[in-house]
């Protein structure tokens, strides 16, 4: 049998605004690297543990760190935990390249310190249009109503006792990515790609609550959801699409609702883009055509390069980025790096993401992380050994209806370069070679 090589990973420098402190960075950048073989040679040249500790921190093998020394302090009960202190810069951020009021926002998910796929709930990026209600899910009711036999107002009481579900499914904002159009290169994965996240939904399927209500089989051809906050933002659904897989959900990743995702009550329609899934849900009307509401006419469209605007363009298509290495981290050694990052696709599942080091010329296929669920993150992995040169790192993705993720290139051919939603080209990191990662665009 070959004798395999121990793999020593590279050091990486995550991007400076999502790694602790400064001496966090200095820390990584001091540590040793080959830390394995290091140690391994030192037992068999019996350098002395002492010698061995020597420069390391108090807490390296074989010292004692000091929180083995002694007992922790008194448990008490913690409630509701809360993520280590030393993870404290893993946080939601608004991004520099947009303006907000204090009513209207966006805080983005950040990728780059988030793994596999679900996205913790206190990460989950979020977007309002007019602040976050405080929404008494005592007080709170969804009406379902219009072309119906049986009008209803429903309690969460009412709600939480129908036959429920629970499913993984990404939200992605329509507009993720969006500043990529007019080759904005902002610095971070956080920035790029953070609208987005992907969690367990639970809840009722909304084909229930429509066959509860007798909806109008042959006329009831769409439906309508509005929220109770203070934009009441309304949203057409297609009945197809409304009968298929849409939830009225309650729980995320276990729990309910955070407030900004909605507490107590959102709609959420998988694959497409995150706008329709109206949060703080208060009610639905069936109809016998589209709305045409203020999102979905003034904003939400496409405009094409014939200043023409592609309107309900719903389905957020097939996509991938690379979280690490991302912009603004930096390598330190050469060598062995895991290629490591997210694929999904609105239509359905991720079928294979190839993954370039070399801008596209040459591609290999990563590894996708079972299960790989519809409408759901999917993380893929690749092993790069890097050779300290430039390098150009870029992930293709194709899902199980045959699209494939386009290049920015193919995209503005047809799209233009006015668009603010719908972008899913394919990313460009360029590695330099003193190891920063930058955000590019290939021509
Ligand atoms: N009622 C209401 N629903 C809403 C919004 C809103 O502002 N009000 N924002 C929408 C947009 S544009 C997106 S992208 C998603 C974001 O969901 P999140 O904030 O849970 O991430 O919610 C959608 N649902
Ligand atoms: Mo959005």
């Amino acid at each position: 049998m070959k004798k395999q090589k121990p793999i020593v990973p590279g050091r990486i420098i995550p991007a400076p605004e999502n790694h602790l402190t400064a001496e966090a960075v200095a820390a990584v950048r001091n540590s040793r690297r080959g830390f394995m073989r290091a140690a391994a040679g030192a037992a068999v040249a019996g350098v002395s543990g002492a010698a061995l500790a020597q420069g390391a921190g108090k807490a390296e093998p074989p010292n004692i760190p000091p929180w083995t020394r002694s007992l922790g302090p008194g448990v008490a009960t913690h409630g509701y935990g809360m993520p280590s202190k030393f993870e404290a810069n893993v946080q939601r951020r608004e991004s520099p390249g947009l303006t907000r009021t204090s009513q209207s926002s966006v805080s983005f998910t950040p990728l780059q310190n988030v793994f596999g796929i679900i996205t913790p709930s206190g990460l989950h990026f979020e977007r309002h249009h007019s602040g976050m209600p405080e929404v008494d899910p005592a007080q709170h009711r969804l009406m379902i109503h219009g072309l119906v036999r049986r009008p209803l107002i429903l309690t969460m009481d009412d709600i939480l006792r129908f036959p429920s579900v629970s499913r993984i499914h990404f939200i992605e904002c329509g507009a993720n990515t969006g500043m990529e159009w007019g080759n904005v290169a902002v610095p971070t994965v956080q920035y790029t790609h953070g609208m987005l996240a992907c969690s367990e939904f639970t809840g009722v399927l909304l084909s229930t609550l429509l066959e509860e209500v007798g909806y109008d089989k042959k006329n009831g051809k769409f439906i309508l959801a509005e929220g109770a906050d203070g934009s009441a933002l309304t949203r057409t659904v297609p009945m197809e699409m409304a009968l298929n897989d849409v939830m009225v959900v309650y729980g995320q990743n276990g729990e309910m609702l955070r407030p900004e995702n909605g507490y107590p009550l959102r709609l959420l329609v998988p694959g497409v883009q995150g706008v329709s899934s109206v949060k703080w849900l208060r009610r639905i009307e069936v109809g016998d055509k589209p709305w045409n509401t203020r999102e979905e006419s003034l904003h939400y469209i496409d405009l094409m390069p014939d200043g023409m605007h592609r309107q309900y363009s719903s389905v957020q298509e097939v996509k991938s980025v690379i979280t690490t290495p991302s912009g603004g981290q930096k390598l330190l050694d050469k060598g062995y790096y895991e290629i490591s990052g997210l694929a999904w696709s609105g239509r359905g599942k991720i079928r294979r993401v190839d993954v370039s080091t070399d801008g596209g010329r040459s591609w290999r296929t990563a590894k996708l992380q079972e299960p790989v669920l519809t409408k759901a993150l999917t993380r893929f992995r690749i092993d790069w050994n890097w050779d300290g040169g430039p390098a150009f790192l870029q992930s293709r993705a194709v899902d199980e209806t045959g699209h494939v993720q386009p290049t920015i290139s193919a995209l503005r051919a047809v799209r233009g370069t006015r668009s603010i939603y719908h972008n899913n080209a394919i990313q460009t990191w360029k590695v330099q070679p003193d190891g920063e990662v930058w955000n590019v665009q290939l021509a």
